[in-house]
């Protein structure tokens, strides 16, 4: 169960946010306000949210689960794959440490971004991506080894981060779309097949027994409802315009 969460509050400069969506610059009044629902639907699921105020240096910064990967026993800052996101680490670092007595570093040439990084108990799947490379997934597993987790990785290819297409909602059940579906590595859980006109609902939030899916996908959010998690809905369509999913808007701990 998770008892906290910290999200960034969006800059007015996201419109210069990195994309490949090939949609439209984002609104920012727009954004702002489907913040805030996402903040309030943490808060529904009762965790007590932190908001980092917005820095107008970083476009991507409300994107803050790039910046670190929270585990029960420590938490390890990232070195992201994009050289405009690097120095959005130090100021989360700073605030981690009013949780963390120990906090670590991925370090360059290593790279490595939290959306890469799928947690499933003591165990994290890392993407090789084009945001994450194999130095910095290897730091990643030599630190979570040190700590008694443990870490494999994964290549994918086919979109941003690994948690763009996979997601673990507990209980063995996972979340899949794409590659994904068929790699060896997540045979052994029970999958949830996402259709490829919906591979945006892939990344969804488990979160003390609820699940935030992004809204306008219905057959991906049947599927959770029958599992009988209950969902939130969650409209992000100015994140998505930044190639954003719901997980990276937050990181829960
Ligand atoms: C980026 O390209 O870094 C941002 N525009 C989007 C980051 C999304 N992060 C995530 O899915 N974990």
């Amino acid at each position: 169960m998770f008892s906290k969460a910290i999200v960034r509050m969006p800059a007015q400069s996201l419109v210069d946010g990195i994309t490949t969506a090939g949609l439209d610059e984002p609104d920012y009044p727009l954004a702002l306000e489907q913040h805030r629902h996402y903040i309030d639907a943490l808060e529904s699921c009762h965790l007590t949210v932190e908001v980092m105020p917005a820095d107008e240096q970083f476009p991507d910064s409300m994107f803050i689960e790039d910046t670190a990967l929270l585990m029960p026993r420590c938490a390890i800052m990232t070195n992201p794959g994009a050289a405009s996101r690097r120095g959005e680490v130090k100021q989360v670092s700073a605030r981690l440490k009013q949780y963390y007595d120990k906090v670590e570093s991925i370090q360059a040439p290593g790279t490595i971004d939290g959306g890469d990084i799928m947690m499933v108990g003591d165990h994290c799947y890392i993407g090789l991506s084009e945001r994450t490379n194999q130095d910095g997934a290897s730091q990643m597993v030599e630190l979570l080894q040190a700590y008694g987790y443990s870490g494999s990785m994964v290549t994918i290819s086919e979109a941003l981060h690994l948690k763009s297409s996979v997601s673990y909602l507990e209980n063995h059940n996972l979340v899949v779309t794409g590659e994904l579906c068929d790699m060896a590595e997540f045979a052994e859980f029970k999958q949830l097949r996402i259709e490829a006109a919906e591979r945006y609902a892939a990344n969804c939030v488990w979160i003390n027994n609820r699940v935030l899916v992004p809204a306008g996908y219905p057959q991906s959010t049947g599927m959770i409802q029958a599992l009988g998690y209950t969902v939130i809905e969650l409209d992000v369509s100015e994140f998505r315009k930044l190639d954003g999913g719901l997980s990276c808007l937050s990181l829960r701990f």
